[in-house]
């Protein structure tokens, strides 16, 4: 179905889309930019100057402009205030929504910061936020509270344990994230060598070292693909196992990066945090690598024990050794088949336009009647 709604999607202002700094929000709105575009609407994209579009954009519009980066929240502590550096790209891009906002039927914000949260009841055109994050301080967890209660329907989230971490009045919209399924390529058998697979952000609140600990008590290869944020880290994860264990891969485009994952056998997530989502996680079970994660944040609502993977309680390597081995005679196509069913960027493209709909049904308030249910299948809806 389409109405052909006029959207505006704002990005991050953390990092230029195509750079690969803005992490999994980048991944989301290619998913949108796509799914959206294909169901008929309209579609602006609001990025800093230097975004390029993924290929195949086709229609849709991409405004920039320039600015300095914001920090990013997850390097602040708890009680940390909001800063906005001197020519910020932040109110960069929301005074360009402010002035835009008429030619729209809604903004959708990606950005996981306080200044568009804020502008949510005082917005004209209906302003939407997709929250990329769980808390990370204060004053996001006060904001984000705010316009649930104040703004019912605005706000929705990737996971259930992501938005448990924040005050709501009621049960949390919860739309899971989406994959263009076309880009990995689904690998029966692993490669004759079958390395472990780990990939993310190189940074404590990712928890690499785990990985390679279970790696090296197992005696196995564990292949690394990501940003290497924090190299005293890497140096930390490099000495604390036997020398060989760990092959740092780097920041692999998504092509490079499934032909290297599908040869694993099995998939490592270790968070130390509440992590939101966990893209790597789906990427992983599209090639038909089963995933052995912690029992925590957003991995631990992805993996269906015996399905698609194996959970062990968190931060237990020996329950995660055990699991490496149990989770290698798992099937891999059921992997592949789990990420069709739950998140394809097609079926998260309908969750969210359903989302959006809901919000702009004229005397409904704000999508009220979305609330406490899940718009569509979800990631976690089990089988
Ligand atoms: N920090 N200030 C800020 N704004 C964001 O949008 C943001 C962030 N930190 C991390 C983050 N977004 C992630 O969710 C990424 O995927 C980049």
């Amino acid at each position: 179905m389409s109405t052909g709604l006029r959207l505006l999607l704002v990005s991050t202002p953390v990092g230029t889309l195509g750079s690969g700094r803005g992490g999994g929000v980048e991944l989301t709105l290619a998913a949108l930019v796509a799914g959206l575009g294909g169901r008929g609407h309209r579609l602006t994209v609001l990025a800093g100057e230097g975004s390029r579009l993924p290929p195949g954009s086709g229609a849709v519009q991409l405004w920039t402009c320039p600015g300095h980066d914001q920090p990013s929240w997850q390097h602040q502590s708890h009680d940390s205030a909001v800063q906005i550096p001197a020519d910020g790209l932040l109110p960069a891009l929301w005074d360009r929504v402010l002035q835009e906002q008429g030619s729209f039927d809604a903004v959708l914000n990606l950005a996981y910061d306080w200044l568009p949260l804020w502008l949510t009841p005082h917005c004209a055109t209906p302003l939407f936020h997709l929250v990329s994050m769980g808390s990370v301080a204060r004053v996001m967890d006060a904001v984000i509270a705010d316009v649930a209660r104040r703004c019912p329907g605005r706000l929705a989230f990737h996971t259930r344990s992501q938005a448990a971490d924040f005050d709501l009045p009621g049960p949390p919209l919860v739309l899971g994230n989406g994959f263009d399924l076309t880009a990995y390529r689904f690998r029966a058998e692993p490669d004759p060598e079958a390395p472990l697979g780990w990939a993310g952000r190189i940074a404590p609140e990712k928890g690499l070292i785990d990985a390679a600990r279970v790696a090296a008590g197992l005696g196995r290869r564990l292949l690394v693909w990501g940003v290497v944020e924090d190299a005293a880290y890497r140096e930390a994860v490099e000495a604390a196992v036997p020398a060989g264990t760990v092959h740092w891969r780097g920041f692999l485009p998504t092509g490079e990066l499934q032909a290297e994952l599908g040869g694993c056998r099995v998939f490592l997530n270790t968070p130390k945090w509440n992590e939101a989502f966990g893209n790597v996680v789906v990427e992983a079970m599209a090639c038909g690598v089963p995933v052995v994660a912690y029992r925590r944040g957003g991995p631990g609502e992805l993996v269906e024990p015996g399905i698609n993977g194996l959970l062990v309680p968190p931060d237990d390597l020996e329950a995660m050794q055990a699991a490496v081995l149990a989770a290698e005679s798992l099937d891999r196509l059921a992997c592949r088949h789990w990420v069709e069913r739950h998140a394809s960027r097609e079926a998260f493209a309908g969750r969210v336009e359903a989302w959006l709909l809901a919000g702009l049904e004229p005397g409904s308030p704000a999508g009220h009647s979305l609330q406490g249910q899940t718009a569509g299948r979800t990631p976690d809806a089990g089988t």
